[in-house]
């Protein structure tokens, strides 16, 4: 019986490519014939097995979270910065397709591992999921195979713990038998500028062959590669990116205290500094540092840096710092509330934004939970507008996000502009409060409402 092809049809939809296992791995990903898995379809792992689908691979995208894969398999993104239609199309033409079970990876000739690095209760590292991946990639690991961890992690974890958990139950020799490299993801949230496609993506193999099998990988979806020497120099260089922005927001919210206190505008001096054309790089102000990097990722380095004898104090003292923020907000509050002859514990306060940053429906490690929690102990009335997140659950209680109807009925004392999405209309809200604590300097006159500054 012909097949299609045979026939000169279009081939269904669910064939597979015909791909030769034998010719070597090199190969089948230049003519991009090589079977990726990406393991994690977070932020970071789903836009990469969009554009590696995109470029011509077939992707499988494992994850144990069943309602992510069956999203993924109906063509639906369950990650903001990914659309159902990236996603559909791809499910279409079954270059994409999900599943929460690992034997594919028998199958695969890339793992590509995206999962969480989160922080243990007592802020160390918490591997679990790293491990757990290599677990399963161990249990499926065959000769000519290109293992890539993404996920931000400790220099050394590469080498030190993945390696090891890969070769533990086979003899196959990491370098020679099969392949690994780090090539940290430089994802940005709700960034429409910067993608998987136009970041500069690092490169770190265990061997000089590793990171041109990684290179042959990635060169198909990323304009600008940069081979590094090895896996600790890419590891660590993110974990430099990254607490390098940690520090500097701490910076710029411990002197927001400052000029509170001086009675001088934070903004207005960041602002100044800024036309010093070299030398400078504005971070802003605000009601603390969240998401599931910038908070996270300093802890890493702080481990590595006690592993080799040395205390990162500039990390605890940012720490302290942007964990200060949340009270800080709500002692303005009660200022600006008092000087009205309103106490905060009667007083009726609309949260607007609880997401962790503009633009993105992810409230993890959010600052604007804790204000919320403050408030809420503080005994005001507390409602939050955030059009991103439905609802959240704070300090036990379940909150439901206030409708752009209900607004419109309820009058508040005040309002405190936590995280401002571009697609909200902040007028229609303002005609609703007397008063506006403006965390992130994005508001300008608001008719007869009194805007306040951080
Ligand atoms: N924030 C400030 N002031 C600032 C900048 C940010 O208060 O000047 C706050 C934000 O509101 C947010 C938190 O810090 O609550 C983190 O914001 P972010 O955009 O820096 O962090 P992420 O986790 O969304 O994305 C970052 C990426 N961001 C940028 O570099 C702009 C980048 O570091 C990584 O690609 C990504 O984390 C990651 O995956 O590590």
């Amino acid at each position: 019986m012909k097949s299609a092809g045979q026939q000169g049809l279009q081939e269904p939809a669910t064939c597979k490519k015909h791909v030769d296992k034998a010719r070597p791995l090199s190969e089948r990903l230049r003519d991009k014939s090589a079977h990726i898995a990406v393991l994690g379809l977070g932020y970071a792992g789903l836009p990469m097995a969009i554009e590696l689908g995109r470029a011509g691979f077939v992707v499988t995208g494992l994850d144990i979270n069943d309602e992510r894969v069956r999203l993924v398999n109906e063509g639906r993104s369950p990650v903001s910065d990914v659309s159902d239609a990236d996603v559909a199309n791809l499910i279409k033409t079954s270059q994409l397709s999900a599943v929460n079970k690992f034997d594919v990876l028998a199958e695969a000739d890339c793992a590509l591992i995206c999962v969480p690095t989160p922080l243990a209760a007592d802020h160390s590292p918490d591997l679990r999921f790293i491990e757990a991946a290599a677990e399963s990639i161990a249990a499926h690991l065959h000769p000519d195979m290109l293992i890539v961890l993404q996920s931000t992690c400790a220099p050394g974890t590469t080498r030190r713990v993945l390696v090891p958990m890969l070769e533990a139950s086979s003899k196959l020799r990491a370098g020679e038998d099969f392949f690994v490299a780090f090539a940290p993801e430089r994802i940005d949230p709700g960034n429409r500028q910067y993608t998987v496609v136009n970041t500069p993506k690092l490169i770190g193999g265990v061997t000089p062959q590793c990171s041109e099998l990684a290179s042959l990988l990635f060169t198909s979806i990323v304009e600008h590669l940069v081979i590094v020497s090895s896996p600790e120099v890419a590891e660590m260089s993110k974990l430099v990116e990254n607490t390098f922005r940690f520090i500097n927001i701490s910076f710029v919210n411990e002197m927001a205290l400052l000029c509170d206190r001086m009675g001088i505008s934070i903004w207005e001096v960041i602002e100044a500094a800024s036309t010093k054309p070299f030398a400078f790089l504005p971070h802003h102000p605000g009601p603390g540092v969240g998401g599931h990097c910038i908070p996270v990722v300093p802890f890493y380095l702080e481990a590595a840096a006690h592993e080799y004898g040395m205390a990162a104090r500039l990390i605890e003292a940012a720490s302290s710092i942007n964990e200060k923020m949340p009270q800080f907000v709500v002692a303005k509050l009660e200022r600006l509330l008092a000087k009205r002859g309103k106490r905060l514990g009667e007083a009726r306060v609309l949260l607007l934004g609880i997401a962790y940053k503009q633009n993105v429906n992810d409230i993890r490690e959010s600052p604007a939970l804790r204000v919320l929690e403050l408030l809420t102990k503080r005994e005001a009335h507390v409602a939050y507008y955030d059009p991103h997140v439905p609802s959240a659950t704070c300090d036990g209680m379940v909150f439901r996000s206030l409708t752009s109807r209900d607004l419109n009925q309820e009058h508040y004392d005040c309002a405190v502009l936590l995280t401002p999405h571009s697609d909200v209309d902040y007028c229609s809200v303002a005609r609703q409060v007397d008063l506006i604590l403006d965390t992130r300097n994005y508001l300008t006159r608001m008719g007869g409402t009194e805007v306040v500054q951080l």
